[in-house]
């Protein structure tokens, strides 16, 4: 599988950097693998005191230590109820660190998140999280069926739809809810992210998403682009 890259290293700096979130991680795995929480805790705060925002956290350290261990149980060296008991601990830490709703959000578009009819609930809060520290006010749905996705879209006028899935099951769903919108005459970005759409780069448009990102920072970079598309039409 493949791992994501370490950050550029163009100067001292981002060099200096990456080898802090290189360690970090290596920590993390370590804590999340002993099963030691209050060493995970004090990893990522420590990584927070150095100076790492939540972006590089989450895309150098969370992240590629989740998908090294799915690596490993695909690979047979690890049990599922590791990657059950060490996903459960980050998703902890992650709260602990980031209490839900404490970040201060200033931009107010509807945009909302969902997690389709899927229990992977990591990458969501990892891209509510995101958002909210951009500034976005955020529509966290939680984990939802299809139609009442739909329903809750309509109701509360949504500008802006991000959708998660980790199971391409799920991931097809996703078609459900774009011609559940379209039906009801309501055209509006369907952004979706998640590892089916990561193994499979057209999968997004074959189930009918306006567009696809591999990361929470391409999900802020995406929802700026769309809402600046919509004060420029
Ligand atoms: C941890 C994990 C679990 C944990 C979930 C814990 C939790 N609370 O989240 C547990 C152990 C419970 C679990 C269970 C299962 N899992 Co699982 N799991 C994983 C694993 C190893 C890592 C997922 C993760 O948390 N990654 C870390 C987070 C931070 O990354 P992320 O979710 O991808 O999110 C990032 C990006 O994708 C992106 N992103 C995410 N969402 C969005 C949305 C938008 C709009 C954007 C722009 C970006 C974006 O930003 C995030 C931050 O970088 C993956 C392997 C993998 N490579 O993904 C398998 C994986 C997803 N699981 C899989 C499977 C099959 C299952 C089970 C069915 C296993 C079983 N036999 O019981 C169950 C089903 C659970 C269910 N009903 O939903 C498969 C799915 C395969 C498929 N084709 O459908 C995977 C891919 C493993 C594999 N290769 O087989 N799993």
């Amino acid at each position: 599988m493949q791992q994501r890259q370490d950050f550029p290293t163009s100067n001292p700096h981002d060099a200096a950097a990456a080898e802090g979130l290189a360690s970090a991680r290596r920590l993390f795995y370590a804590a999340l693998l002993r099963l030691d929480r209050s060493a995970a805790l004090d990893v990522l705060s420590q990584a927070l005191a150095a100076g790492h925002g939540l972006p590089a956290i989450t895309e150098g350290c969370i992240a590629p230590t989740l998908e090294t261990i799915g690596s490993e149980w695909e690979m047979g060296h690890l049990a599922l109820s590791q990657v059950f008991m060490t996903s459960r601990i980050a998703e902890d830490t992650i709260d602990r660190l980031f209490p839900p709703g404490d970040a201060s959000a200033s931009i107010q578009p509807r945009i909302a998140l969902a997690l389709l009819e899927d229990y992977h609930a990591l990458g969501k809060r990892l891209v509510a999280l995101n958002l909210k520290a951009a500034g976005y006010s955020i529509l966290d749905y939680g984990h939802v069926q299809a139609q009442e996705l739909v329903e809750k879209i309509l109701a509360d006028g949504v500008e802006v739809l991000l959708i998660s899935t980790l199971m391409l099951r799920s991931a097809l769903q996703v078609r459900r809810v774009c011609d559940g919108l379209i039906q009801a005459g309501r055209h509006i970005p369907v952004i979706v992210g998640g590892a089916p759409f990561r193994f499979d780069p057209d999968l997004w448009r074959e189930v009918g998403a306006t567009a696809t990102g591999a990361s929470a920072s391409d999900a802020i970079r995406l929802v700026q682009a769309f809402l600046e598309q919509r004060r420029d039409a």
